[in-house]
Parts: structure tokens; C-alpha cells; sequence
């Protein structure tokens, strides 16, 4: 697949944009992303326990559009929704790129990671008569990859499938890895689902400059550097103590459940759906990028924070 050097500066200029790097400048956000794409990076992507939200969230990704992403920037070789390959052909050739290129390709795991009874509550396949877990695929690709790149907060801290009572044993990613001594490091790209811009921009970035620096919780401080409630429109009537009791009434959300004050995120002022709108200008945060969703932030809707 052809790219022409007018398309390829313009997917620079909107991946740039979209990851907080302009300040790059574009030629040289240009010559990188060249260099990288003379590689072509390979990419597998594994799906565990989540709803494929965060695969979906991927697929709206405006600038560059996904096509550009998936085709140009990456080489996706493994992805179980989109791909056409299906079967024991398709792991095989999943193993194949693992080996081929050990120590090169980049791991996407979305969904986390059921360990109870050996790891069978997800099985992503078969070959030669033998179910392939989640959990064994994440071990045996994992330790053969550059870098994991953790997408959605299932894969990045075990989200959903991992809330109380977790009757699989859904893990994230990190503790997979500790527990089996693989050292490959992860970035972690929280969010239920994650915003596309904090996917593409972290794979352009990594492609551009390398990892990228992180928080404590393996989080890129590009995406989540600071909270909600610091940058949230509503915070003057925070400072005021004017607290809405319903959706519609003027107010900081806090009493109707808002979890920004403790939530690392920069939606204020990405907006999501193509700035259309985000979560607390007409609703509340419910502090999805936390490494404590699901569990201590609900009741979502009742005040659990402040
Ligand atoms: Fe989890 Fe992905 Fe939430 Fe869903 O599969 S982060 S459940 S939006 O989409 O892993
Ligand atoms: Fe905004 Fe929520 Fe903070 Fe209130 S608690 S100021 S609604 S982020
Ligand atoms: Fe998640 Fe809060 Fe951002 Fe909404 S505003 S996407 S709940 S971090």
C-alpha cells in the first residue's frame, strides 16, 4: 500500500495535532513518522474479557482516520474483529510474526485477563486440537514484544471484568507480566473505553520519539497529566459550594455522583465523538480511567468522592 507524500504530511499534521505533539513541528514529526513507517511496525491485537468498546472507540478515530492508521502507520497483523482471517491459519500466522520479528512488533491487549481455572473463561482459538487461552497468548506474545500497549482500563487495571466478586480472576496486563517474570514494558492507555486520540496518539508517539513518560499507574501524563475537576467548567461553582441536585439545575455535578476530583483525564478538552460533546457537560464523570473502576466508584451515580 502506496501513500503519496501529500497524504503522508497530512496524516503527520492531524496525528500531531491529536497527540499534543505540534510543538514538534511538522517536518520533523514528518521525517519520524517516514522512518518509522519504512519499518511498518507490526501490531498484534489480542482481545480478553471487555466488551470490544475500546476496538470500536479505535475504529472512530477522525484524525488520521483509521484507515490511515491501520494500514499506513501500523501493519496490524492479528486484530479478532476486523481481520478476514479467521481459525487456526490466523493464530498461526500469529505466532509466526511473534517469532519473526521478536523483540520488534508491538503487543496491543485489550480486555483483561481471566486466570481462574487455568485461564479457560477466554479462549481466543485453537491449534492442533488445543484451546489457546487469553492468558497463555499474553504470556507467549508478551514476552517476545518490543513494548505492550494495555488499551482500555480492563487490559491497563482489570476494569469491568475484574470488579467484586471476579468470579474469573481478571487481571490486567502489569500483573500478568510480574507474575511470569516477563520484563517487556507496558504503557498503560486507560478509559471505558479510551479515547482514539489517546490510542493513536500513543502509538505515533512511541513511533516518533519512543515510550512515552507515564504516571505512576503506567498512564502517558500527554493524556493524563491532570484531573478532571482542576480544568472542569463547573469548578467556580465548586469554589461556591453551589452543588446541582438534578441534571438540567446550574451547579458542580459532585452530589449527583461526578467522580472528576479524583480522575486523572484531559476529556475537558479533547471532547469526545469529534468534540461533539463529553461526559460532565451534560452528565458526570464516573472516573473510567481509574485504576479503582469499577468497584469504588459506584454507586456511580450517588456521591462516593469530595
Ligand atoms: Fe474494557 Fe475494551 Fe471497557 Fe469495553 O474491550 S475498557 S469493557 S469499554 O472495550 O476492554
Ligand atoms: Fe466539575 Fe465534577 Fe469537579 Fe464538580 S466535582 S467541579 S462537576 S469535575
Ligand atoms: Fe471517563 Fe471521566 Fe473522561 Fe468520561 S470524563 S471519559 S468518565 S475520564
Amino acid at each position: 500500500m502506496k501513500i503519496t507524500r501529500r497524504n503522508f504530511l497530512k496524516v503527520c499534521g492531524g496525528t500531531a495535532a491529536a497527540c499534543g505533539l505540534s510543538n514538534l513541528g511538522i517536518p520533523n514529526m514528518a521525517q519520524a513518522l517516514e522512518k518509522a513507517l519504512a519499518g511498518n511496525p507490526p501490531v498484534i491485537w489480542l482481545q480478553g474479557s471487555g466488551c470490544t468498546g475500546c476496538s470500536v472507540s479505535l475504529l472512530n478515530s477522525v484524525e488520521p482516520d483509521i484507515a490511515t492508521v491501520l494500514l499506513k502507520i501500523i501493519s496490524l497483523k492479528f486484530h479478532p474483529t476486523v481481520m478476514a482471517a479467521q481459525g487456526e491459519p490466523a493464530l498461526d500466522k500469529m505466532y509466526k510474526v511473534a517469532e519473526d520479528y521478536a523483540g520488534k512488533f508491538y503487543l496491543v491487549v485489550e480486555g483483561s485477563i481471566p486466570t481462574k481455572e487455568r485461564g479457560r473463561f477466554c479462549i481466543v482459538g485453537e491449534r492442533q486440537g488445543h484451546e489457546i487461552t487469553m492468558l497463555d497468548a499474553t504470556i507467549e506474545i508478551g514476552k517476545k514484544a518490543a513494548a505492550t500497549l494495555a488499551f482500555g482500563t480492563c487490559a491497563s487495571f482489570g476494569g469491568i471484568p475484574a470488579a467484586k466478586p471476579n468470579p474469573t480472576g481478571a487481571k490486567p496486563v502489569t500483573a500478568i507480566f510480574e507474575e511470569n517474570g516477563i520484563k517487556t514494558p507496558v504503557v498503560n492507555v486507560p478509559g471505558c473505553p479510551p479515547h482514539p486520540d489517546w490510542m493513536v496518539g500513543t502509538i505515533a508517539y512511541a513511533l516518533t520519539k519512543g515510550l512515552p513518560p507515564v504516571d505512576e499507574y503506567k498512564r502517558p501524563l500527554l493524556f493524563f497529566g491532570s484531573t478532571i475537576h482542576d480544568n472542569c467548567p463547573y469548578l467556580k461553582y465548586y469554589e461556591e459550594g453551589k452543588f446541582a441536585r438534578s441534571y438540567g439545575e446550574e451547579g458542580c455535578r459532585l452530589k449527583l455522583g461526578c467522580k472528576g476530583l479524583e480522575t486523572y483525564a484531559d476529556c475537558w478538552q479533547r471532547q469526545w465523538n469529534n468534540k461533539v460533546n463529553w461526559c460532565v457537560r451534560n452528565a458526570i464523570c464516573i472516573g473510567c480511567v481509574q485504576p479503582n473502576f469499577w468497584d469504588e466508584m459506584a454507586p456511580l451515580y450517588e456521591q462516593t468522592t469530595g
